[in-house]
């Protein structure tokens, strides 16, 4: 009996899903994926670096003891930390005005001028949680590692971006499998800046809330093929727009090279590639703009199981639940 009363609290009901309803609920959406951590993995380019692995835990823990509301707490990169952001914010000055689409291209001098990228200083996620929020209301949360997709994409419904403080490894500056801020700030913020960018992140996270776990595995890679490693269309030219190609100038040369292949992006297609996050990626989804994008997405995302629709009340911050007809 008591066995069986337990199970029935613990496993998820489908007809009421624990999902965060609030933007203060985020508080308990910090669960982390094992992989990767320079504690746990010995390929982790970290984890024979004593004093890396002191810094990422002394970073990890601010993100733990995070509550919603709270300033984001100012990390005081050293000089090795800011070398290696010099090295990548480098690149990105190089190589995105030719690669990059030109709404990323247009918030990065954006970014310049309001000196928030520059060479020198690690940007404060503050700062960054400062300027999303005039431009699109995105806003930042620090987060330890990488978080579980169901989490990560549950946070997106709020318009709150997870994201990580720490550096990579100074010797591996311009790949790493994992994500760190450098990825963040010059991969994904900009185009949180991008109002048509912004909703269709949030519609991801819309989707996300109370779906099936094999929902969430779908919706997670719709998210990779997109967010993290999307290419679009510009007149006869395809650009990047993925926060993976914008902050690891490696992987962009190779996807907009010849090698890889280059499909159209379908969302009932791509949401069933598999995919791995090892290597450069041999397959890239392209779409045709951001707007139609959206629209693709929307209606896909319509056929999808959940007996209930979801909308976000911007002046609450609260999900609000309705019964589908
Ligand atoms: N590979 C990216 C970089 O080196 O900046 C980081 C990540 C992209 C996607 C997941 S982690
Ligand atoms: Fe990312």
């Amino acid at each position: 009996g008591v066995t069986l009363l337990q199970e029935e609290t613990n496993s998820v009901s489908v007809k009421d899903p624990w999902f965060p309803r609030h933007a203060s609920d985020l508080d308990n959406c910090n669960h982390l994926m094992t992989k990767y951590e320079p504690e746990l993995d010995m390929n982790h380019p970290g984890f024979s670096d004593k004093e890396y692995r002191a810094r990422r835990k002394m970073i990890a823990e601010i993100a733990f003891a995070y509550k919603y509301g709270q300033p984001i707490p100012h990390i005081e990169y050293v000089q090795t930390e800011i070398d290696t952001w010099n090295a990548v914010f480098g690149q990105v000055c190089d190589l995105a005005p030719k690669h990059a689409c030109k709404e990323y291209n247009m918030i990065f001098e954006n970014l310049k001028k309001e000196g928030i990228f520059r060479v020198g200083a690690v940007p404060q996620l503050q700062e960054m949680n400062d300027f999303l929020r005039r431009h699109t209301g995105f806003t930042l949360r620090p987060a330890a590692g990488l978080l579980t997709s169901r989490d990560f994409l549950a946070s997106l419904a709020f318009r709150v971006f997870q994201s990580t403080q720490y550096v990579r490894h100074r010797t591996s500056p311009y790949h790493t499998p994992e994500p760190d801020c450098i990825h963040e700030l010059l991969g994904h913020m900009p185009l949180l800046a991008d109002p048509s960018f912004a909703q269709f992140s949030q519609e991801i996270g819309l989707a996300s809330l109370g779906a099936s776990d094999s929902e969430i595995e779908k919706l997670s890679t719709v998210y990779w093929f997109t967010v993290e490693f999307g290419l679009c269309k510009e007149k006869s030219q395809v650009k990047a727009y993925g926060a993976g190609l914008l902050s690891a100038y490696g992987e962009l040369l190779h996807a907009i090279s010849d090698k890889p292949e280059h499909r159209p992006f379908e969302p009932e297609l791509t949401a069933v590639q598999p995919y791995q996050d090892q290597e450069y990626q041999p397959i890239y989804y392209v779409a045709e703009s951001f707007e139609d994008a959206k629209e693709k997405f929307r209606r896909w995302v319509s056929d999808m199981s959940r007996p209930f629709e979801v909308r976000f009340n911007p002046h609450t911050e609260r999900v609000e639940v309705l019964d589908s007809v």
